[in-house]
């Protein structure tokens, strides 16, 4: 797998999981800005053994010349608290792409975890992984991780720098009070 963000954050451990795990304003931008529409969300559910699950569909328009200009997608995320409530959230997604050439073969699992380091600070983690529902040949598995990876880094590093301006942003309410 590959580790794309790394990063401690001046956000609490539970803003940083509404934002990034819940339908929040900054979430809704995020995926705008990515050009991803049609989203649409299952609430939380907890399926009784400490685990909660969600699903999400949402259509992603891609800028890569190679594969169409759009594909469907489901994300079914599953979450970990932490034993003590609110102090540390870990998410594991598994995306499927629909409409992508050997869209057969592979899926992606992004792990999220999201650690409190202070009260007001936490740390975001994100791991990926390319896996595959049957064996490609090695010339396919070449293109197929080639376009994930640059995808993915595009996609996370938007990210990244994206709750670096929400930090900002809340922090500069924070000076003025
Ligand atoms: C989620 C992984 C692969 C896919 C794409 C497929 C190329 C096809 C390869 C052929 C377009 C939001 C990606 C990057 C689309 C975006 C997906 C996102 C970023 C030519 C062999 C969407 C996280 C995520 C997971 C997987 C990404 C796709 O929250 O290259």
């Amino acid at each position: 797998g590959r580790l794309y963000i790394n990063r401690v954050y001046q956000i609490s451990a539970e803003r940083m999981f509404q934002l990034l795990f819940t339908q929040s304003h900054f979430f809704v931008n995020f995926l705008g800005s990515r050009k991803v529409f049609d989203l649409e969300c299952t609430p939380w559910q907890s399926d009784g053994n400490g685990k909660q699950t969600r699903t999400l569909t949402y259509t992603i328009t891609i800028n890569n010349p190679l594969v169409g200009k759009f594909t469907t997608a489901t994300e079914k995320q599953v979450l970990y608290k932490g034993n003590q409530g609110g102090l540390s959230y870990s998410v594991e997604a598994e995306v499927l792409t629909h409409d992508v050439p050997y869209h057969d073969y592979f899926y992606t699992v992004n792990k999220y975890s999201i650690v409190r380091t202070a009260q007001d600070k936490c740390r975001l983690r994100v791991c990926t992984d390319v896996r595959y529902k049957k064996q490609p040949w090695g010339l396919v598995k070449t293109f197929i991780e080639r376009n994930s990876w640059s995808g993915l880094e595009d996609y996370f590093k938007q990210m990244e720098s994206d709750l670096m301006i929400e930090e900002n942003a809340s922090g500069s309410v924070l000076a003025e009070a």
